[in-house]
């Protein structure tokens, strides 16, 4: 398996959290995002929107490539079954999907040098308006985890939620949002990222981690 990845994406280190728990031996192959490397055209052939991460894994003999880390990380959880990331209860699999796709869709897209480069040409700042949507999440990630946290989002066990949370509370914590009011998600980040599968997926241990960056 290869997984296209950039140390400092936060969609890349889901689906390194993914493998890394699951076990599953994989190359790196590492695309410079800050340097454009991803808008090259023989990169938007392994994916037309210039984005990691993306998974390329053999089946029936012919190679398969996943765009997507929701794509990608379901995918390795319906083939390779073991150490689940989604709960055997069907409630507990939608509020853990209900959870990632909150950074997903409403958090992560807000960050994307696509868009940051699209508002400088505009002259326009992104950053209070990336604030703003790093907190509105947070909140929703909040109360909902207050009602389904255990150990970990949902209950004791790593799930889905958990892989989105990490890097997402890294991210926030970079672009200096407050997380004082979001004491649950503190806890959870903080357990998940004592386990060996989280700290190996971490950017600073990535082959391709620039420290100056
Ligand atoms: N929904 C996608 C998001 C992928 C994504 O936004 N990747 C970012 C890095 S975190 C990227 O490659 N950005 C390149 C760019 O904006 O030019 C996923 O979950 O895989």
């Amino acid at each position: 398996m290869r997984l296209y990845s950039f140390w400092r994406s936060s969609s890349a280190w889901r689906a390194r959290i993914a493998l890394a728990y699951k076990r599953l031996p994989h190359e790196l192959v590492p695309v410079h995002l800050t340097n454009g490397q991803q808008n090259q055209p023989e990169f938007r052939k392994v994916n037309a929107m210039g984005q990691v991460p993306v998974l390329e894994v053999e089946e029936d003999g012919a190679v398969l490539r996943i765009t997507q880390s929701i794509a990608i990380i379901e995918y390795l959880e319906e083939r390779f079954p073991e150490r689940p990331l989604l709960p055997a209860e069907r409630r507990d699999r939608a509020r853990a999907r209900e959870l990632a796709e909150i950074v997903n869709s409403g958090m992560q897209p807000m960050q994307n040098l696509s868009l940051q480069r699209t508002f400088e040409q505009a002259g326009l700042d992104v950053s209070a308006f990336r604030k703003q949507a790093l907190e509105r999440g947070l909140n929703a990630l909040e109360q909902l985890a207050t009602e389904s946290a255990g150990r970990f989002l949902v209950r004791d066990g790593v799930t889905l939620a958990d892989i989105y949370l990490v890097p997402q509370m890294f991210s926030a914590r970079r672009f200096d949002v407050d997380l004082e009011p979001f004491p649950t998600l503190r806890r959870v980040d903080a357990e998940c990222s004592a386990l060996a599968e989280f700290q190996s997926a971490h950017p600073n241990a990535q082959p391709d981690f620039e420290p100056q960056m």
